[in-house]
Formats: C-alpha cells, sequence, structure tokens
C-alpha cells in the first residue's frame, strides 16, 4: 500500500447543518492524517474549475451555485490508500444509495446536497490539492501512525 494525500470537502450544506466536527472526526478515527483544512467562501472561478469535467453535464451551474452559496470546509488527507479509503467512508454519489455507515449514507438524502466531496483517484488527488492549497499541506509526524501501519 502507498502513502497518498487526497483532497476532501464539506459542502456548504455540511457546514451549515452542523457537520464539520462529526465529518473530521470519521476520518481522523479511521486514521487517515489531517494535514491541511481551512473554512472558506470558494470563489466562482475556483468552483468552475474544481468541477470542470462536469462542464457539459446539465447540473453544472446549479452544482456551481451550491458549492459557492455558502462557506465548505476544505482538506487534505493523507494516509495508506487515502483516495480510496476516504470515498469508501463517503459512500455512494446519490445519498439514496449510499450505505448507512457512510457519511453520505447517514448524512444525505437527495443528490444536489450529499454534503461532501472526495477526490476520484491519485491523480484528481493532485490536481485538486494544488488547486486548493496550492500544494501547501503541513507535514508533521504522528506518534499513532507507529500503530496504524
Ligand atoms: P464529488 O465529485 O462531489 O465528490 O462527487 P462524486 O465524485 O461522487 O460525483 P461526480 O460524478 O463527480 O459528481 C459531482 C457532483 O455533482 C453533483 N451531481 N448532481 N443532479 C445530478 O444528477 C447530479 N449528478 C452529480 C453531486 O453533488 C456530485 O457530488
Ligand atoms: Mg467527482
Amino acid at each position: 500500500m502507498a502513502v497518498e494525500k487526497t483532497f476532501v470537502m464539506v459542502k456548504p450544506d455540511g457546514v451549515q447543518r452542523g457537520l464539520v466536527g462529526e465529518i473530521v472526526s470519521r476520518f481522523e478515527k479511521k486514521g487517515l492524517k489531517l494535514v491541511g483544512a481551512k473554512l472558506m467562501q470558494v470563489p466562482q472561478s475556483l468552483a468552475e474549475e474544481h468541477y470542470a469535467e462536469h462542464k457539459e453535464r446539465p447540473f453544472f451551474k446549479d452544482l456551481v451555485s451550491f458549492i459557492t452559496s455558502s462557506p465548505v470546509f476544505a482538506m487534505v488527507l493523507e494516509g495508506d490508500s487515502a483516495v480510496s479509503v476516504a470515498r469508501t467512508l463517503m459512500g455512494k454519489t446519490n445519498p439514496a444509495e449510499s450505505a448507512p455507515g457512510t457519511i453520505r449514507g447517514d448524512f444525505g438524502l437527495t443528490i444536489g446536497m450529499n454534503i461532501i466531496h472526495g477526490s476520484d483517484s491519485t491523480e484528481s488527488a493532485a490536481r485538486e490539492i494544488k488547486l486548493w492549497f496550492n500544494d501547501e499541506s503541513v507535514a508533521y509526524d504522528r506518534a499513532v501512525d507507529v500503530w496504524l501501519a
């Protein structure tokens, strides 16, 4: 297994509903290491660039206006297979189909407001971390790492 970094963002619905702490806690308890975090209002240009792959999709306009409607909580998480592990904890894109025990499965109801975003590949993670954090993550040693590998 390889140590990876991934980009995860609590979307405006998750921040408004007071779920940031619960969500961060789930990733921490899983063993992923928080190496970047910030609460921020998303500029239109950043939202459009982040979701550029969906530019031609019918939901693109609504998605960008949703992401820019209220602050998000952006994070960089690090750990073994962090990209796929974070996606597993998040659950399927549509909360109506996400398994109980996952973040979307436990807290979401509709695809338009599905609480959280996570990079879908190591390539996406690299692109998104650069875009949101300008590659500025915080490296530090954590004693618990000895018990996780
Ligand atoms: P995300 O990028 O937000 O982590 O979600 P994802 O990979 O699981 O899903 P993706 O296919 O990348 O879709 C991005 C976001 O667009 C919204 N969406 N709405 N109305 C619709 O049919 C529809 N489909 C997708 C969702 O908010 C989804 O998370
Ligand atoms: Mg996606």
